[in-house]
C-alpha cells in the first residue's frame, strides 16, 4: 500500500487528472533543509566522483553485482565504465548528485541513486527536470527502507538546485505511471538467444525455420545512409527537434546535449551509435541511433555474455509534407521509411556484435515493429514523473491509425 509513496507528490494509482501541473505548492531553494537526511547508524552518506577511476570502480562493482536482474534471474545487466561516463556525465552533470552509502567501517559502497539535468516538454509545457536512474541497493540489505532515505536525499539536493520535477522509469509499479510500453525483441543471433534461454523455439518450428526467418542482410540498403558525425550536429538536431514536436512528452537537448548523447566523446567508446542519412543535395533527411548495454548470463557454460542494442532516438522527415500528422498517406510514407531504417539499424546492431536488437512500442515505433519481426517481451517499462500530474501520455497512434 505504498507507505512511502504515499507520502510523495506523485498521483494515487487510478487518480483520474483533470488539469496538469506541479503537485506540491510552490517552494524555492531556501525552504530545504541544508544538511543530508540522518543516514542509519552504520552507515554514511558519499558522493561517487566518477572521475576518479577507484570510485567508478566501487559503482560499477556495485551495480554489476546488484542491479536490475530478469525475474529468472538467468541475466543482469552488464553496466561498463565506458556507459556510465556517458549516462552519467551529460552536460550540466554534478558530482553532489551522485549520491552513494558506504558502510563506515569498512568504506565499502552498499547502495547509490543519481539525478542528471534534463529539460521537459509535457505537451505544451517545458521545464527543468532531472532524470533519475541506478537505484541500487546491495542484496544483503533490501527491504530496510534505504529507499526511501535515498529518494529524500536525492530530491533534497535537486530541490537545493532550484529544481522540482523529475522524470524516472522503472519495471516496478508505484505511484503513477504516465506510459507504461512494452518491450520489444528483434532477435539477431537467433542460435545464440535460444542456447542461453532468452528465446524458445515454438513447437511448430524446427531451429532452421527460426535461423532462416531471422537471417540479417548483411549490407544495409538506404542509400545516403552513413555514420553521424561533428558536422553533422546542427542539421541533425533541427530534424530531429521538427520531429519531436509531434509527441506529447518529450526530453528537449541542446546542441551540447545533443552531441554528449549521439555522439558521446573519447571516454565513451562502442556505447552510442549514430547515423544519418544525407541525400543528394546534402540534407539530412534521417537520423537513427541505438546504444550498447550488454547482459551479463548468470549461469551458463558456453556464453558469458549478451550483447544487446536498444533503439534510442529517431527522427525521419518522411512526413513533414503532411500538416495532418495522422494523414493515411503521411503515416504509410512514413511507416515505409522507418521500416527501411530500422532494418538497417538491426544490419548494423549486428555488425557491433548485437545478438538482439530492443525497442519499445512507445511513439510511433509500432509503425515498424511487427514489419521487422521484433517479438512482444515479458517487460513493460514504466514512466513516471515526480511533482507533475498529467493525462497519460499515448503513443499518439490510437487503434484506427495503426496497422
Ligand atoms: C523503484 N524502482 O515501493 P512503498 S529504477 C522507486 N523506484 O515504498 P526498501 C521503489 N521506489 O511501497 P528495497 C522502487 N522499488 O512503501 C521499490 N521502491 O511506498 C519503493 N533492486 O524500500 C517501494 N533498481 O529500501 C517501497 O526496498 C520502498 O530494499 C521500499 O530496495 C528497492 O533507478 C531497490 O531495480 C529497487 O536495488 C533499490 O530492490 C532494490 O527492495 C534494488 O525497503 C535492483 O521503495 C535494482 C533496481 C531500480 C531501477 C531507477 C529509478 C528510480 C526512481 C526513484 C524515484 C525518484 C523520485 C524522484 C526524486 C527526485 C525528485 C526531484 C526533484
Amino acid at each position: 500500500d505504498y507507505k512511502f509513496w504515499n507520502t510523495q507528490p506523485v498521483p494515487a494509482l487510478d487518480t483520474e487528472i483533470s488539469e496538469e501541473g506541479p503537485i506540491d505548492s510552490k517552494k524555492t531553494p531556501d525552504d530545504i533543509p541544508d544538511e543530508p537526511l540522518p543516514m542509519l547508524g552504520d552507515f554514511e552518506w558519499c558522493e561517487i566522483d566518477i572521475q576518479k577511476e577507484n570510485e567508478l570502480e566501487d559503482l560499477f562493482v556495485l551495480l554489476n553485482e546488484n542491479y536490475v536482474e530478469d525475474k529468472d534471474s538467468s541475466f543482469r545487466f552488464n553496466y561498463t565504465k565506458e556507459f556510465f561516463n556517458w549516462a552519467l556525465k551529460s552536460p550540466g552533470w554534478r558530482k553532489d548528485w551522485h549520491v552513494g552509502v558506504r558502510v563506515k567501517k569498512t568504506n565499502k559502497l552498499i547502495a547509490f541513486i543519481s539525478a542528471i539535468p534534463v529539460n521537459l516538454r509535457v505537451r505544451s509545457n517545458e521545464f527543468k527536470s532531472v532524470e533519475i536512474n541506478f537505484l541500487c541497493i546491495h542484496k544483503q540489505l533490501r527491504a530496510k527502507r534505504l529507499t526511501p532515505v535515498l529518494i529524500k536525499e536525492i530530491t533534497r539536493r535537486v530541490n537545493k538546485c532550484n529544481i522540482w520535477q523529475a522524470l524516472y522509469t522503472s519495471g516496478t509499479i508505484l505511484p503513477s505511471p504516465v506510459s507504461t510500453p512494452r518491450y520489444a525483441h528483434r532477435p539477431i543471433n537467433w542460435s545464440k538467444l535460444y542456447d542461453v534461454g532468452f528465446t524458445g523455439c515454438p513447437i511448430d518450428k524446427t531451429k532452421a525455420d527460426m535461423l532462416a526467418y531471422y537471417a540479417v542482410p548483411s549490407v544495409t540498403k538506404t542509400a545516403g545512409l552513413r555514420a553521424m558525425e561533428l558536422r553533422d550536429v546542427d542539421a541533425t538536431l533541427v530534424l530531429f527537434n521538427k520531429y519531436q514536436s509531434r509527441f506529447d512528452m518529450v526530453q528537449n537537448f541542446t546542441k551540447e546535449e545533443f552531441q554528449h548523447w549521439f555522439l558521446g566523446n573519447d571516454e565513451i567508446h562502442k556505447v552510442v551509435f549514430s547515423y544519418v542519412v544525407e541525400n543528394e543535395e546534402g540534407e539530412i533527411t534521417d537520423f537513427f541511433s541505438f546504444y550498447s548495454l550488454p547482459f551479463t548470463i548468470l549461469e551458463n557454460a558456453i556464453h558469458k555474455d549478451l550483447g544487446i542494442g536498444y533503439l534510442f532516438y529517431y527522427a525521419s522527415n518522411a512526413d513533414f509534407e503532411y500538416t495532418d500528422r495522422f494523414d493515411k498517406e503521411g503515416t504509410t510514407a512514413l511507416r515505409k521509411r522507418l521500416d527501411s531504417l530500422m532494418s538497417d539499424a538491426v544490419v548494423l546492431a549486428r555488425s557491433h556484435k548485437m545478438d538482439v536488437f530492443n525497442a519499445l512500442t512507445s511513439q510511433e515505433n509500432s509503425l515498424f515493429l511487427e514489419d521487422l519481426k521484433f517479438g512482444p517481451g515479458d517487460g513493460f517499462l514504466n514512466f513516471y514523473l515526480f511533482n507533475y500530474k498529467t493525462m497519460p501520455i499515448t503513443d499518439g497512434l490510437t487503434e484506427d491509425k495503426r496497422f
